[in-house]
């Protein structure tokens, strides 16, 4: 009887830890009243899933650039929630569609794969968002 139940004991807290580590593991990006992703370099295992929250009206995403042959996901709706689940390893370039000549675009790296970087680095946007694009590619080198 007591082994059991301290067997219990123990592995109560570990199947606790493990839900909120899962859930801590999938990341957040505001989209802020600033014009800006909160996060603008995203880091991701592959099966990992990012949420996108509107913090203000008339923000999406809308994915540009990605590794070779993989399907980009489809542009969200403005001032909507989004998740995206990625499942293919590589440098995801998006922006938000209103504000993409502002600066307003963020990378996504999946599993540690940043062997279409130089691919996401000949994107051309405008004077500003190329300068924002070009700054995060470097923080990444
Ligand atoms: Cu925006």
């Amino acid at each position: 009887m007591r082994p059991i139940l301290l067997a219990l004991l123990t592995l109560l807290p570990l199947s606790f830890l493990g839900a909120s580590k899962s859930l801590a593991n999938d990341l957040v990006i505001d989209m802020t009243v600033n014009d800006t992703f909160s996060m603008k370099v995203a880091q991701v295992d592959i099966g990992q899933t990012i949420t996108w929250l509107p913090k203000a009206k008339g923000h999406n995403i809308e994915f540009a650039k990605g590794p070779a042959g993989v399907t980009l996901p489809s542009k969200s709706k403005l001032s909507k929630q989004v998740s995206v689940k990625f499942t293919e390893t590589g440098v995801y370039l998006y922006w938000c569609r209103p504000h993409k000549d502002t600066g307003m675009l963020g990378l996504v790296v999946v599993g540690n794969d940043v062997s279409n970087l130089s691919e996401i680095a000949k994107v051309k946007i405008s004077r500003q968002s190329d300068s924002v694009l070009e700054a995060l590619i470097a923080s990444l080198n």
